[in-house]
C-alpha cells in the first residue's frame, strides 16, 4: 500500500550551471533556459495529475524560483511552503567559484571525481574571506556557529539532511499528502541514497537532471514501491542525467 507520494524536482538550470562553475552554497538565479526547465515540470506535474499539497524547498534562489514556477504552472501556486538550509546544495569548499573543466584539467580526472562524486573525500574548506564564502549571510544568522559548513562531502548532506526529512517532511507524507521537494544535485542525490539504500560506491555514479520531476511512492515503512522512482519524462531525463555526469569534460 502507498502512504504518499512524494515528488523530487531539481531546479532548472542556473547561472552557474550554464558557467561551468561549481556553486554549492553560493545563492545563483535561474537561466531562461532554467526557468522554461521549471515551468515544464509544473506542466508535467499537470499532465500527470500529480499536484502537490506541500513543498519544501531549500534557501537558494534557484530551487525557491523552480518550486514558484512549477507550481505556477500547475496551478498550484497556492499551496503550503516550507524552506530549509537542511535542503540547500552540497557546499563545495574552496571548489566554490571555479571552473569545472578547469579544475578537471589542473587536478586530473581522479582528484576530480573524488571532489564531485565520492562519498566522504570533502573539497578543502574556503576560507571565511573567499569572495564565495557564506560566513555572515544573513539568512543564516540564526545557524548555530557549529553547523555553518565550510565544506561538505555527501556523508555531511545525508548527515544534515535528514533530521529534516525524519521532522519535517516525514510527517506531511504520512499525513498522506502529495509531498514536492524543490532541491539540488546533490541534496537529492542524498535523498535519493537513504530511501533507494544505495551504497557508498554505487550513489558515485547516480546523477539527477534539471527540471524533471522524480516520483516516489512510499509504503507506510517510507520504502519506495519502485526502487529509483519515476521520471514523468524518462527520455529526457536519461539524456540530461548524462550531460550532469559529463560535465567538465
Ligand atoms: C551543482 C552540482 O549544484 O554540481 O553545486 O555546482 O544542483 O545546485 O546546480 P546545483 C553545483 P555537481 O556536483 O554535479 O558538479
Amino acid at each position: 500500500p502507498t502512504v504518499g507520494t512524494l515528488v523530487l524536482l531539481r531546479h532548472g538550470e542556473s547561472d552557474w550551471n550554464a558557467k561551468n562553475l561549481f556553486t554549492g552554497w553560493v545563492d545563483v538565479d535561474l537561466t531562461a533556459k532554467g526557468e522554461n526547465e521549471a515551468r515544464r515540470g509544473g506542466e508535467l506535474l499537470r499532465e500527470h495529475g500529480l499536484l502537490p499539497d506541500v513543498v519544501h524547498t531549500s534557501v537558494m534562489r534557484r530551487a525557491i524560483r523552480t518550486a514558484e514556477l512549477a507550481l505556477n504552472a500547475a496551478d498550484r501556486h497556492w499551496i503550503a511552503v516550507r524552506r530549509s538550509w537542511r535542503l540547500n546544495e552540497r557546499h563545495y569548499g574552496a571548489l566554490q567559484g571555479k571552473n569545472k573543466k578547469q579544475t578537471l584539467e589542473e587536478y586530473g580526472e581522479e582528484q576530480f571525481m573524488l571532489w564531485r562524486r565520492s562519498y566522504d573525500t570533502p573539497p578543502p574548506p574556503i576560507a571565511d574571506d573567499d569572495e564565495w564564502s557564506q560566513v555572515g549571510d544573513p539568512r543564516y544568522a540564526l545557524l548555530p556557529t557549529e553547523l555553518m559548513p565550510r565544506t561538505e562531502c555527501l556523508k555531511d548532506v545525508v548527515e544534515r539532511m535528514l533530521p529534516y526529512w525524519y521532522d519535517s517532511i516525514v510527517p506531511d507524507i504520512l499525513a498522506g499528502r502529495t509531498v514536492l521537494v524543490a532541491a539540488h544535485g546533490n541534496s537529492l542525490r542524498a535523498l535519493v541514497k537513504h530511501l533507494d539504500q544505495i551504497s557508498d560506491e554505487a550513489i558515485a555514479k547516480l546523477n539527477i537532471p534539471t527540471g524533471i520531476p522524480l516520483r516516489y511512492d512510499l509504503d507506510p515503512l517510507l520504502r519506495p514501491q519502485t526502487l529509483g522512482g519515476t521520471y514523468l519524462d524518462p527520455e529526457a531525463a536519461k539524456a540530461a542525467a548524462a550531460a550532469v555526469a559529463n560535465q567538465g569534460r
